[in-house]
């Protein structure tokens, strides 16, 4: 049987992990994570295809995409998940089952953080747990998709 794809997007300034700020987001690397999950989803029967934006119109683009090409998606949107209503609406139209995640945890941070639009349109939300989020949100996705089969 096809195994099912799980589309993980990555948004803006996400590229900058490990590289910049490693008190906040650690020095994992947005490649290490990358490895992390494709690990991971080998033993989850999954793909996954992994993808970093610093552009809002190419996060969107993708997100169209996904519904020909993707069983559900992972989204850390970065600071847009905090400002726009268009990804929000590109998430709700995929019709794809959505879990969300932030290294950080957002609520402890700034109050212009702690609202997600993203929040609104996902199955799940991890914050907080760094790049281990990334694989406990590959593990939910799983459960999710066997759940709704
Ligand atoms: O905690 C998260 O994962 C965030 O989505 C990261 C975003 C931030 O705007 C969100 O509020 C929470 C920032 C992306 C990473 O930005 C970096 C900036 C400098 C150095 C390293 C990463």
């Amino acid at each position: 049987m096809a195994r099912q794809t799980i589309l993980v997007l990555n948004g803006p300034n996400l590229n900058l992990l490990g590289v910049r700020e490693p008190a906040i987001y650690g020095r994992e690397t947005l490649a290490d994570i990358e490895e992390a999950c494709l690990e991971l989803a080998d033993t989850l029967e999954l793909d996954v295809d992994f993808r970093q934006s610093n552009g809002e119109g190419q996060l969107i683009d993708w997100i169209h995409e996904a519904r020909e090409n993707a069983d559900g998606i992972i989204i850390n949107a970065g600071g847009l998940s905090h400002t726009s209503i268009a990804l929000m609406d590109a998430l709700s139209a995929s019709d794809l089952p959505v879990v969300e995640v932030h290294m950080s945890n957002i609520h402890r941070r700034e109050e212009f953080r702690h609202h997600s639009y993203v929040s609104r349109v996902a199955r799940g939300v991890i914050v907080g747990l760094g790049g281990h989020g990334y694989e406990l949100a590959l593990e939910a996705m799983a459960r999710v998709l066997a759940t709704d089969a």
